[in-house]
């Protein structure tokens, strides 16, 4: 059947059609895309912006550094530079610089058309541009945070303005659309493949989008629910961070490490996974080792969460604590290693061409190697308590950072470069760029570390003559311009016009896998039809698929309906399982990402009111967005595919993505909950007057009526979804109205356990902890009531039937979350403090 010609007219014809759906739109209008291929390259762009301008403060840090006594800057001034150096290039570069490229490349790799919550990253990408310049801009106006990009407390609860505020509310709003770019991501990888691609022939990339994502997922949450208990301390004087009354800044520092080292995986696997797709094209022979690279990249992703306590190996913890994680940090090596050498192997048994993006990834894999070597040395205890805080430290990091991030992130923009513009980088401009950069660098970054071992604190803003570090400050920072020229180039070289070079041909490079199969010039459709793909090097390996795929031989080659539309396949064998329409330009996304920005930046002002109105308003357009576009009705229920496959256009529950959106989302969810938990046996662990005799709790028979109001909700929406299935719309309705009801019960009883109980959060740790799980639970109760009453809403108005009822198959499966939630909550504010204090 792949082999019979296709009719040229027919073929002519559902071009069209696909092209014109999948059309963006003129002049301003442009602005409403929400194309993966539209908003990957804004959202690289603004990353690359935000990486300039941190990189600008480096250089005026290193320019003050110079010499010894300069009065470039302030005190002040400097601190907030580095601050926000470290902040923005960590936040605003390294992290959204992987989902911005992930976004671009994924759904070519899979062959698929687009990512599959579309308006989503959309809005993820306009929150992170509001969030972001707000963030960056917060020194010009002299209220930067300065507190370190880790903002130790007490400094940063007690002290510095409002630059902290700027830094937890601006950061945790960009955290939050990090999340959900990393939710579409790992959907994607899960569920759209294309038909054949099983689990162990999916591009290596894949897998690190996947390893990288569930990172995201896991390391983000105790972040933001730090940023929840630090602002709740800043702005309202809860106590969870200050000694006298019962708190502990140790927490602050556990919850951010236990983020702070993953994240430092999360800005190196994906640059490792670039590195996974340039090596086999370079060399021209498929990767070496694919499942071990899998294994440790899996294993990498494992142990890179019990590593955080080596950033806190001079803060007095136990010799047993210290011995134990200074082992792991070790042990990392192993997987890292693991990944290194196949690549090394890779290149030995091939033929290798030295291209620019091969020469990049020369250039990471020496820095790399150094950073991690000086890693080795920090991860012993007894060496960091001499290296700790000074510019050695500096100096291993930004090797690892450079290594595993910035040089394969050039290497990947060159590789990558022909598939995006459809024009090549130039060949003299990009080794010049390479070689400015890489001798700028190690003329900067080698240096310090024999600065910080003659004694050099990090984040000083001057220092005194005669102390041996003045021609080392001076020689990194003319490296650092050097290093400057070099990036400048390669940032040259990408933005210049190149209106009259010639299209480069389609796969320039002879890749092997499945995004060089696209046309050139560029469709906004990607690919003309998925293919059917059964190997790991489709282009190489299976021959005349391109072909086929440009004939439209292959899968949805046509847009008949005047939909955009993608294959929904299973998640470990891709079988084919649904045809899937996705949303398409829209305004809404603006709106929301607006109301949000606003919810989260006027806080930083102390302006509340107006900016829990913006929140609602937010929620409200969420509500707008969803209602007039997510699982629409559609107007029959299969659809020829191609190749004589009939698949439903619609499907509810595990069969759909937006089921597994909203489980993942879930998962982030339950981690930032199980911090605040975490937080609570933390201070009573560490603290012997944390529960004492004359505690006093909420009361608990208004918890317990909570407790058990909020468990007959969720056994009612779980009722309604099993009636609704069943054909029983009169029941189905009643039972989730009945859920309506009782949630506001369970709510209300809540809020007076602890409302009306001796309570008093400004006292001590106690009350104030069980106030922010208290404020955790009722925001969620209150996000599964807007939920029932969606859903009701659709019922009454015949969006959701007993065939079309994907919407409560979401809300019953955020309620199962919500069961666990309340329960555990009640556990650990009502039970608990009885069973730990005997109170
Ligand atoms: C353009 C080249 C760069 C230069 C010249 C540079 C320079 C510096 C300097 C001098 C410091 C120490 C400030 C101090 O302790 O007083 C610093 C800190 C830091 N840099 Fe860079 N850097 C560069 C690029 C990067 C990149 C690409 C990243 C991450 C992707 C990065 C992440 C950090 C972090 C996290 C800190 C710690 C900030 C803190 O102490 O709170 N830097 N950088
Ligand atoms: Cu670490």
């Amino acid at each position: 059947m792949l082999s019979e010609p296709v009719d040229p007219e027919w073929s002519d014809a559902s071009a069209d059609r696909l092209r014109a759906i999948w059309k963006g739109l003129p002049g301003w209008r442009y602005w409403k895309a929400v194309n993966n291929s539209e908003v990957g390259i804004w959202y690289s762009l603004a990353c690359l912006f935000f990486m300039l301008c941190a990189g600008a403060m480096a250089l005026i840090m290193r320019v003050q550094l110079a010499v010894p006594g300069a009065d470039i800057v302030s005190a002040d001034t400097y601190n907030q530079l580095y601050t926000m150096h470290g902040s923005a290039m960590m936040f605003l570069f390294a992290v959204p610089m992987f989902e911005a490229i992930a976004i671009l490349l994924l759904p070519a790799f899979l062959g698929a058309r687009d990512m599959p919550f579309p308006r989503l990253s959309a809005y993820g990408f306009w929150c992170f541009a509001i969030g972001g310049l707000f963030v960056i801009s917060s020194p010009l106006f002299g209220i930067g945070p300065d507190g370190g990009w880790f903002m130790y407390p007490p400094y940063s609860t007690k002290f510095g303005g409002i630059g902290a505020d700027v830094w937890l509310l601006g950061l945790s709003f960009i955290e939050v659309a990090s999340i959900a770019a990393a939710v579409e991501l790992i959907v994607g990888v899960l569920k759209c493949r294309p038909p054949g691609m099983r689990v162990n022939i999916m591009p290596l990339y894949a897998w690190y989008v996947l390893v990288v994502g569930a990172m995201i997922l896991f390391a983000f949450p105790p972040l933001i629910a730090g940023d929840l208990l630090f602002e709740l301390e800043r702005a309202l004087g809860w106590p969870f961070f200050d000694p006298d009354r019962g708190g502990d800044p140790m927490l602050w520092q556990h919850l951010f490490w236990i983020f702070g080292h993953p994240e430092v995986y999360i800005v190196f696997l994906p640059s490792i996974a670039i590195a996974a797709m340039v090596v086999p094209t370079a060399a021209r022979q498929p990767i070496v080792g694919y499942s071990w690279i899998v294994l440790s990249a899996v294993g990498t992703g494992f142990i890179s969460f019990g590593l955080w306590v080596h950033h806190m190996f001079t803060t007095g913890l136990p010799n047993i604590s210290l011995g134990f994680f200074s082992a792991a940090s070790e042990a990392v090596v192993i997987p890292t290693g693991i990944q290194l050498f196949a690549f090394v192997a890779t290149l030995l048994v091939g033929r290798v061409r030295m291209s620019v993006p091969m020469l990049y990834i020369a250039g990471s894999l020496a820095i790399f190697t150094a950073g991690g070597l000086t890693g080795v040395m920090v991860a012993l205890a007894p060496f960091d308590w001499q290296a700790h805080d000074s510019y050695f430290v500096v100096a291993h990091l930004h090797y690892t950072l450079f290594g595993g991030m910035v040089f394969p992130v050039m290497a990947g923009v060159s590789y990558f470069y022909p598939f995006f513009t459809k024009k090549k980088m130039s060949n003299t401009l990009g080794r010049i760029a390479f070689w400015l950069t890489f001798v700028g660098f190690n003329v900067t970054f080698l240096p310090m570390h024999l600065t910080g071992l003659m004694g050099m604190p990090r984040r000083v803003f001057t220092y005194l003559p005669g102390l041996g570090w003045d021609g080392l400050n001076l020689i990194s920072t003319v490296g650092a311009f050097v290093m400057a020229a070099g990036i400048l180039t390669f940032v040259w070289d990408v933005l210049r016009p190149k209106g009259n070079a010639p299209f480069t041909e389609r796969n320039p490079w002879d890749a092997g896998t499945l995004e060089w199969s696209h046309d050139v010039p560029d469709q906004a459709w990607g690919v003309r039809s998925i293919p059917h793909v059964v190997t790991r090097y489709p282009i190489w390996q299976q021959p005349k698929i391109v072909e086929r795929m440009d004939a439209g031989r292959f899968y949805l080659p046509d847009a008949e309906e005047a939909k955009r539309e993608t294959l929904v396949t299973s998640i470990l064998d891709a079988r084919p399982i649904q045809v899937m329409r996705v949303t398409g330009p829209t305004w809404k996304t603006h709106l929301t990402a607006a109301f949000t920005g606003l919810g989260f930046i006027l806080p930083t002002f102390h302006i509340y009111w107006p900016a829990a109105f913006f929140l609602l308003c937010a929620g409200a357009a969420v509500i707008w967005w969803l209602w007039t576009s997510t699982t629409p009705v559609p107007e029959k229920d299969m659809k020829d595919v191609g190749l004589g496959l009939k698949l439903p256009v619609y499907a509810s529950g595990p069969a759909s993505a937006g089921w597994w959106g909203v489980w993942i989302t879930m998962l982030g969810d339950m981690t930032a909950f199980a911090s605040l938990v975490f937080g609570m046996v933390f201070f009573w662990t560490a603290s012997e007057t944390f529960i004492t005799d004359d505690t006093r709790t909420v009361l608990l028979p208004w918890l317990s009526l909570a407790t058990l109001a909020v468990g007959c909700s969720w056994a009612l929406t779980v009722a309604a979804r099993e009636t609704n299935r069943r054909g029983r719309g009169g029941i189905a309705k009643f039972c989730l109205t009945g859920a309506f009801v009782l949630t506001i019960v369970g709510a209300g009883a809540l809020a007076i356990s602890f409302w009306a109980s001796d309570l008093e959060p400004t006292t001590h740790s106690f009350p104030a902890i069980c106030g922010a799980i208290t404020i955790w639970t009722l925001a969620h109760l209150g996000l599964g009531l807007t939920m029932q009453g969606y859903g009701l809403a659709g019922m009454i108005f015949g969006k959701l039937t007993t065939r079309y009822d994907a919407d409560l198959w979401n809300i019953t499966l955020f309620w199962h979350f919500m069961l666990v939630t309340m329960a555990a909550a009640a556990f650990m504010i009502g039970v608990f403090p009885i069973l730990a204090g005997e109170v």
